[in-house]
């Protein structure tokens, strides 16, 4: 059941400066930074809320590390802005199997690893009336 937003990923040329803007406008401090190579991105964490569930919701910003990952490519057809949403659910293997009978297409066979140890995978956005939708177990959960 996805029973949260886990985050809201945002697309960016500049980590630093994205970073900067929200920490100068909105006052939401970095909680964690890393590189996932895997997805080609470098990524900071900014946590905006506690959940119910234990969990918390986030805004990721998200600077492609290659021009040919789903990042760089989507920024240079678009821009910087919002690139995805993402629930949480305690069980992304069975909510992806789930929604996968339903007909959307699910990008992994497996779940792979995201931000902070968690377990992730995508929803096509053609198939998601134009979102690129993300599942996510937190590492927390699992
Ligand atoms: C592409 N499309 C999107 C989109 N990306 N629509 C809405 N939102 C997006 N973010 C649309 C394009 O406009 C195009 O539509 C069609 O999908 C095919 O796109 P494409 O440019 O030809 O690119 P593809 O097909 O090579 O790849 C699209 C796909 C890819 C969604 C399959 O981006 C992907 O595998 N994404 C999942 C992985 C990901 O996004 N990783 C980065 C975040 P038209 O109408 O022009 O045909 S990593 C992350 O978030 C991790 C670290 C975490 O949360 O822990």
């Amino acid at each position: 059941m996805l029973t949260r937003i886990d985050h809201i990923g945002i697309a960016c040329f500049d980590l630093d400066k994205t970073v900067e803007f929200y920490r100068a406008t909105y006052g939401f401090e970095v909680f964690h930074t890393e590189v996932n190579e895997e997805q080609g991105v470098r990524e900071a964490m900014l946590r905006i809320n506690g959940t119910d569930d234990g969990g918390s919701s986030y805004l990721q910003l998200l600077e492609p590390t290659r021009e040919d990952s789903a990042v760089g490519k989507w920024l240079a057809k678009n821009g910087q802005g919002v690139h995805h949403i993402a629930f949480g659910t305690a069980d992304v293997d069975g909510d992806a199997a789930a929604i996968r009978d339903k007909g959307v297409r699910v990008l992994y066979d497996e779940p792979r690893t995201g931000s902070m140890g968690s377990r992730i995978t995508f929803l096509h956005p053609k198939d998601c009336h134009g979102v690129l939708t993300e599942l996510v177990t937190s590492a927390a959960a699992r």
